[in-house]
């Protein structure tokens, strides 16, 4: 009989990372209607009327309001897709990306 199998071998260890996640932020400006915001949030993010109109009076009142995260694609395309929607409208309503800590 051969030796193989008995041998001790190295093991090499296989560490994956979890992808990370970004946020989508919501910027306030001067000139996009309060229900429209609201309107954008529900449509694109699934929020109900309560929800999206929290997430719009804190970044009306803050300046910045974190709508929530996601992989990056996602994110991306969600924060593109949202920003569009306005942009549609003629109003300059943002949203932008970052990655969480
Ligand atoms: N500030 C806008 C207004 O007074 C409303 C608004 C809220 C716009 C949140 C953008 O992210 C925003 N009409």
């Amino acid at each position: 009989m051969s030796d193989v199998g008995t041998r001790p071998r190295s093991k090499v260890e296989v560490k994956t990372e979890r992808p990370r996640l970004y946020k989508v932020i919501l910027l306030n400006d001067d000139y996009t209607p309060r229900e429209f915001v609201v309107l954008v949030l529900k449509g694109e993010f699934h929020m109900s009327e309560e929800q999206a109109y929290r997430v719009m009076i804190t970044a009306h009142r803050r300046g910045v309001c974190v709508v929530a995260v996601f992989a990056k694609d996602i994110a991306e395309t969600k924060a593109t897709r949202a920003t569009e929607a306005g942009r549609s409208k003629g109003y300059p309503l943002q949203f932008t990306t970052e990655p969480e800590e």
